[in-house]
């Protein structure tokens, strides 16, 4: 049976000219610096986000924690979004391995208001941990895929700059922001101090993140990924297929974000569900079921034994989330599916 899977975008496969770069990447120990193919894709990186330098590492989660640990000292605290993946989705890496507390900010799809920030950031005081780090995310996973408004990065990140404390970007998204804004990448990454982003997801490519920022932060970063284990040897190998990701695969992002709406105008004819079509900015549709009289445990195995793929964010919503391996008919059949499944309850 055919399967329709939008768990998530990490669940693209590589393109056939992605696995032929592979093949013919040049190789090297990356450890030694010898690898021409990553240090290509880092300097590359770099220069896209405007920043200095870049870090090739295997997985977002890791990117995070590395950045995380590099602007920070253990016993720090840093500000995030409560709903952001690195303080929900990252098994709390934060607290175990960089020794940072969480200072959590409830935000409005995604987005902090700089007054709650500004309140939240420590002032001198026995008491108190000091103000490591501002971390924010765009797009907004949980918040359905939604772009965090440049002007409210602009505000925030002069903010941090006043009280000078660096501020991170998951970008793990960034391109997604970024054609939807129709802005260069580099225009959301100038008001942050680091920036990760993923090859391993709607860009298509099999596996590994980005970290850029500053020489001496990357320096700082490169060591503590040798200590967590991440430092990889011809690993051109995979940063190849990272190369053809930023070539040819950003543009590519639009039909997946023409599909998120075209998935979102479909579950809206359905009785129960109302999904905010303004709210569906990039590739990821949250839907609340909740009207419908089924559960997400309900829905989810069923819809999987009719070939459908998806993941729950809680009892009442499933995240769907569209990439280059679902197309249109795809889309078309999934809301199909949705809709017999909720008629015979
Ligand atoms: N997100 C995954 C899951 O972990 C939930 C997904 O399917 O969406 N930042 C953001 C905003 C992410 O969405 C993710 C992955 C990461 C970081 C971590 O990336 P990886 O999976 O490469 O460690």
């Amino acid at each position: 049976m055919k399967k329709l899977d939008f768990r998530s975008d990490t669940v693209t496969m590589p393109t056939a000219k992605m696995l032929e770069r592979m093949v013919q990447a040049e190789l090297g120990d990356d450890v030694y610096g010898d690898d021409s193919t990553v240090n290509k894709l880092e300097a590359l990186a770099a220069e896209l986000l405007g920043k200095e330098a870049g870090l090739f590492v295997p997985t977002g989660t890791m990117g995070n924690l590395l950045a995380i640990m590099s602007h920070t000292t253990p016993g720090q605290e840093i500000i995030l979004e409560e709903n952001c993946h690195i303080y929900l989705y990252e098994v709390a890496g934060i607290a175990r391995v960089a020794g940072v507390q969480a200072k959590p900010i409830k935000g409005i799809d995604g987005v902090m208001s700089p007054k709650d920030l500004e309140n939240a950031i420590r002032k001198e005081n026995i008491h108190f941990p000091e103000t490591g780090l501002i971390c924010l995310e765009n797009t907004h996973n949980m918040a359905g895929g939604m772009v965090v408004p440049l002007e409210n990065m602009e505000s925030i990140y002069a903010l941090a700059k006043h009280k000078n404390i660096p501020l991170h970007l998951d970008g793990a998204r960034i391109f997604n922001a970024s054609r939807y804004l129709n802005k260069d990448v580099k225009e959301i990454a100038r008001f942050t101090d680091s920036v990760m982003f993923c090859f391993s997801k709607g860009l298509g490519s099999p596996i590994g993140s980005m970290l850029v920022g500053t020489k001496d932060f990357i320096k700082k970063a490169r060591k503590l990924r040798k200590m967590l284990g991440g430092g990889m040897r011809q690993v051109g190998v995979i940063a190849a297929a990272g190369i053809l990701a930023l070539e040819e695969m950003p543009k590519v992002l639009d039909i997946d974000h023409t599909n998120a709406k075209l998935l979102a105008k479909g579950l809206n004819k359905l009785a129960g569900i109302n999904i905010d079509i303004e709210k569906i900015h990039t590739n990821i549709v949250n839907v609340d079921f909740s009207n419908t009289g089924l559960s997400t445990n309900q829905l989810i195995p069923k819809l999987q034994e009719r070939g459908l793929l998806s993941n729950p964010r809680n009892n009442d919503v499933i995240r769907f989330v569209t990439h280059k391996d679902v197309s249109s008919d795809d889309v078309k059949e999934a809301i199909e599916m949705i809709k017999e499944t909720i008629n015979q309850g």
